[in-house]
C-alpha cells in the first residue's frame, strides 16, 4: 500500500468545519478523499434498529434460509454482470430496504410509485425511534454552507426515496467502481441529471468482521474517466493502479460512523465474511458549485 497524501476531513462537524470551511466544495473537486463524522448516530440505536429490521422481518440474521431465497436486487444482478460474474450462481446476497433509482429508474412510474410506499415504510419504522435518515440529512447541511438539502424530487413534486438500508451477506464485495446518475446511467429524464458531481452518504450500522478484520470502504484517487471503463470492465484496475501509482484511502467505519465520499471517484468495498452481515444506511447526493439546493436520493 503506498503512503497516502490524500486527506479525510474528520471527527465531528464542528472539527472539520474549522479545518476546511467548504468541505463540500473540496470533496467535489477531489482535495478530500472524504469527510468522516465520528458517532453521528449513537451506536445502541444502531443496534436496536437492526433488531427492529429484523423483527420487521426486513432483514435477516445470516444463518436464516430466507436470506438465500431473497430475490437480488436487479443492480445488483447487474453489477455482477458488469464484473463478469454470474449473479445466480453467486452466494453472496444482499437485501435493500428502501427504492433504488439504479435498480427501477429505467421505469419512472414504478419509481415513483416505489418511492412513495419507501416513504411510508420509513415513517412507520421509524415513529418511535431514532431516525439515521434524519441524521445524514443534518449532518450533511451542517457542511453544506447555506445550501439547503432536500430529498430528491422533480419540479411537479413526485419524490425519489430518501435513503436506502443495504444490507450485505456472506462476504458481498463491491469491486472498483463509479456511481454516476449523469456519466454512467444516463439518466438525463431525471431531475438529479442536471448536478455536476455525485457524492454518496454512508451512515455504518452494523460491521462484519471476521477475525479482527471488518469490511471497509476504499477510496482510489482516480477519478472515472472514458477510457478507464475498459480496466474496470476487464478487471485490469489493481495493475492500472500499480502502473500509475493510484493513491487509495481505507475508510474504517464503527457503528454509527457517517463518511461522504464523492462516487466519480473508483471505491470499492472488498467483502469480508463476517458472523453478522455488513449493514449500511446509504444515500446518493447530487452538488453543483453553482446550485443552491442539494438533492439526496437512493
Ligand atoms: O457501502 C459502502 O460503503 C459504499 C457502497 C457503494 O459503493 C455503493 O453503494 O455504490
Ligand atoms: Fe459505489
Amino acid at each position: 500500500m503506498s503512503e497516502t497524501t490524500w486527506p479525510c476531513l474528520q471527527d465531528n462537524i464542528d472539527a472539520i468545519l474549522a479545518d476546511c470551511s467548504q468541505p463540500l466544495h473540496a470533496l467535489a473537486n477531489g482535495e478530500v478523499a472524504a469527510i468522516i463524522i465520528r458517532r453521528a448516530f449513537p451506536q445502541s440505536e444502531c443496534a436496536s434498529l437492526i433488531q427492529h429490521l429484523i423483527a420487521e422481518e426486513l432483514m435477516f440474521d445470516s444463518d436464516d434460509e430466507r436470506v438465500s431465497s431473497h430475490a437480488l436486487p436487479t443492480d445488483v444482478v447487474d453489477q455482477f454482470t458488469r464484473q463478469g460474474l454470474n449473479p445466480t450462481a453467486s452466494q453472496r446476497k444482499r437485501i435493500d430496504i428502501g427504492t433504488s433509482l439504479g435498480n427501477l429508474g429505467g421505469d419512472q412510474e414504478r419509481f415513483f410509485k416505489d418511492a412513495e410506499q419507501t416513504h411510508a415504510l420509513f415513517k412507520r419504522l421509524f415513529e418511535n425511534r431514532a431516525n439515521p435518515i434524519t441524521t445524514v440529512y443534518e449532518a450533511l447541511s451542517a457542511l453544506a454552507n447555506g445550501k439547503q438539502v432536500i430529498t430528491a424530487r422533480e419540479s411537479d413534486g413526485r419524490e425519489y426515496g430518501p435513503a436506502i438500508f443495504r444490507i450485505h451477506y456472506g462476504g458481498y464485495t463491491y469491486g472498483p467502481h463509479f456511481d454516476s446518475v449523469r456519466l454512467r446511467e444516463a439518466r438525463s429524464q431525471y431531475e438529479v441529471y442536471k448536478f455536476e458531481h455525485q457524492f454518496a452518504g454512508v451512515l455504518c450500522l452494523q460491521n462484519a468482521t471476521s477475525e479482527g478484520v471488518t469490511a471497509q470502504g476504499i477510496i482510489h484517487r482516480q477519478r472515472w474517466y472514458p477510457e478507464l471503463e475498459a480496466v474496470l470492465k476487464g478487471k485490469r484496475f489493481y495493475e492500472y493502479q500499480q502502473t500509475n501509482d493510484i493513491e487509495h484511502v481505507q475508510v474504517d467505519l464503527e457503528p454509527g460512523d457517517l463518511y461522504f465520499f464523492n462516487t466519480g471517484m473508483i471505491h470499492e468495498v472488498p467483502g469480508v465474511e463476517g458472523d453478522l452481515p455488513r449493514a449500511v444506511m446509504a444515500t446518493f447526493i447530487g452538488y453543483s458549485d453553482d446550485q443552491s439546493e442539494i438533492m439526496v436520493w437512493s
